[in-house]
């Protein structure tokens, strides 16, 4: 690659310091800098730009992945005029929200508001479907970096569209996100599991995993599903605080998954100390550790990373947010390729 991987680069030669092109990079990474109907705490919408000022300390080389940078990352440029329609929508989306909490009804105003708000988020979804349906059409692996979580439901989409539902998916999330609309709003954050697994191209199956906010109805539909299966974080903790063994409780996980997989991260999965600033931080949760080791045995049973994404990290006044997601983002990042890379040579054999 003509560069020195030991060498701590700028961001501005590319995402992790790596000097690439699109055309030589097998994945291709998209930012969706997007949080119109964050509920809680905002900042989503700047997780990319931290993920990618935070990335290029990173040491290139990786004990579990090797030199897999050298199949080439590149940062795809984002849907353009997003950002400004998110500043604008959020406005409106809060004042909806204002509303509702005090006086239980909405305006005509905001019920106009709220249908513009719907709108632009279906129009954010196909403009995510139709780069990811895109880079996947030119032998290219999708990866986005949210935004909110309700930003990779049409890269979901465009997957299961190649592999004609061929896939599961591995969920990783303080919040089921099952929930039929939140707040009125059809596409948001809370809902992105409802929509991905109610249209006609949903994965065979979905795992969630630390699973520890979520309302009555989410838990229904959780029961009544066969192809939902959820790892409530109680569980997982009241097994590993009577003993189990963590590789023993990852390995009963990925029985659930199908050959492919792909891994939807929501940041607030982790415990809060990695993600202090994400917008509906609960309690609880994977250590960094603990989470690694489940996306590596995913890989390490033999199964391939189709595409993920990474969501909700937003930053504060330091950079530490940033630093987990660009960190966990690498992790992604090589383990996919490796997979990618194994499969193809497999193929060959
Ligand atoms: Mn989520």
């Amino acid at each position: 690659m003509g560069f020195d991987p030991s060498v701590t680069a700028s961001h501005k030669v590319g995402i992790f310091g790596l000097p690439t092109t699109a055309e030589k990079s097998l994945l291709h990474l998209l930012p969706v800098p997007w949080d119109v109907t964050t509920s809680y705490g905002g900042g989503a919408s700047l997780g990319p730009q931290a993920i990618l000022e935070a990335s290029p300390q990173i040491d290139l080389f990786d004990l579990e992945t090797g030199r897999a940078y050298e199949k080439g990352y590149h940062l795809l440029t984002e849907p353009s005029g997003l950002k400004e329609t998110n500043e604008r929508l959020r406005q409106l989306a809060l004042k909806i929200r204002n509303e509702l909490e005090e006086s239980g009804e909405l305006s005509e105003a905001s019920r106009t508001a709220q249908k513009e708000i719907n709108l632009a988020c279906k129009e954010m979804i196909t403009a995510v479907h139709r780069t990811a349906a895109s880079t996947l059409r030119n032998g290219k692996i999708f990866g986005l970096i949210g935004g909110d979580h309700s930003t990779p439901q049409g890269a979901i989409q465009a997957i299961s569209e190649k592999l004609n539902g061929d896939f599961g998916i591995l969920h990783i999330d303080a919040h089921a996100d099952l929930r039929e609309a939140y707040q009125g709003f059809e596409h948001s954050h809370a809902s992105i599991m409802y929509n991905v697994m109610t249209a006609d191209w949903r994965p065979k199956h979905l795992v969630q995993v630390g699973i520890r906010d979520f309302c009555e109805e989410e838990y229904e539909m959780i029961q009544s599903r066969k192809d939902i299966t959820t790892y409530f974080d109680l569980q997982l903790k009241s097994e590993l605080l009577s003993g189990s063994a963590w590789s023993l409780i990852c390995r009963k996980i990925i029985e659930s998954l199908p050959k492919n997989v792909y891994i939807s991260f929501d940041i607030d999965g982790l415990s809060p100390e990695f993600c202090p600033h994400t917008g509906t931080p609960v309690p609880g949760g994977l250590s960094y550790d603990q989470a690694l080791y489940l996306i590596g045995s995913v890989i390490k049973s033999g199964r391939k990373l189709v595409g993920f994404d990474l969501n909700e990290v937003a930053p504060g006044s330091d950079e530490w947010d940033g630093n987990v997601g660009a960190r966990l983002l690498y992790k992604l990042c090589g383990w996919t390729v490796l997979a990618a890379s194994r499969e193809e040579s497999n193929g060959r054999n």
